[in-house]
């Protein structure tokens, strides 16, 4: 494969976490380091044995393969393999894979002399399944209490375990995360359509800049948030959607086992009422 033409400037040694020299190259473009060859070791071993539960299992039709964690009766206990033992080892492969790939970033941002941003980042998203798969079921005592992987068969857990709460829309941490989610699309929308609006003129037109982008705004609102500002803001909607999201999951259950309509009683509870 042909490299880009900057490519190879960029191409330097050090930096790794671990492996010292050993394994400080690339292939191909991209760079492989110690947790280049961790990630693809929990990976392909994880997707393996993903295919051998689904070969164990009843069916080859892709929405209903589902590979599900050990029944409650099990505890936190280790399960046999074709009973909740195999969704034990492809959790242990994910989570794996998931911060094997996190520590490459951080090695490839030492290289290039960046800052952590987009390991930090991608760290809650692993955050967010380290709470649905291990932290809760631990909290509740039972690996039975984590989500199948299975296509449906995970849509399924996500309702009943809304349902199980009556109505998860009451969860003011579950509101909070929605409400991050719809800013954070907002955001995007609002940036995605400023920058093309500048960036992407039509023929014969002249490419604007941010002068442009920030007159525009400050014409329509009055404030600009600014070409560094926006970013700093679709990260943090980002970030705090997750967040919340893993928040609103993990107190459902550890800390509230009641209907979630139920916990707004509180305010009719206040005294001022009284
Ligand atoms: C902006 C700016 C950008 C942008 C956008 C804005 C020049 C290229 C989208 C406008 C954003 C504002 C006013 C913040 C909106 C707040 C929320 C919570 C959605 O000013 O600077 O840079 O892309």
């Amino acid at each position: 494969m042909s490299m880009l033409s900057f490519e190879r400037k960029y191409r330097v040694r050090g930096g790794t976490l671990l492996g010292g020299d050993l394994f400080d190259f690339w292939v191909g473009p991209f760079y492989v380091g110690f947790f280049g060859v961790t990630t693809m070791f929990f990976a392909l071993l994880g997707t393996a044995l993903i295919v051998y539960g689904a070969a164990i299992g009843p069916t080859w039709n892709i929405w209903q393969i589902n590979i599900a964690p050990p029944d409650l009766k099990y505890g936190l206990a280790l399960a046999p393999l074709r009973d909740g033992g195999l969704w034990q080892l492809i959790t242990i492969c994910a989570i794996g894979a998931f911060v094997s790939w996190a520590l490459r970033e951080v090695e490839i941002c030492r290289k290039l002399g960046m800052g952590y941003h987009v390991p930090i980042a991608f760290s809650f998203a692993i955050l967010a399944y380290v709470t649905l798969e291990v932290i809760r079921p631990l909290l509740l005592g039972a690996w039975g209490n984590a989500f199948p992987y299975g296509i449906f068969s995970h849509l399924d857990w996500v309702s009943n375990t809304g349902y199980q709460y009556l109505h998860f829309h009451y969860n003011p941490a579950h509101m909070i995360a929605v409400s991050f989610f719809f800013a954070n699309c907002f955001a995007l929308a609002l940036h995605g359509s400023l920058i093309l609006s500048a960036s992407n003129p039509g023929k014969g037109e002249v490419v604007k800049t941010a002068e442009h982008e920030n007159t525009y705004y400050r014409d329509t609102i009055g404030y600009s948030i600014g070409t560094l500002g926006i970013h700093r803001l679709g990260l943090f909607l980002a970030v705090s959607a997750v967040f919340w999201s893993a928040v609103c999951i993990v107190i459902s259950g550890p800390f509230w086992s009641r209907g979630w309509p139920e916990w707004w009683s509180w305010w009719l509870n206040l005294s001022i009422w009284k």
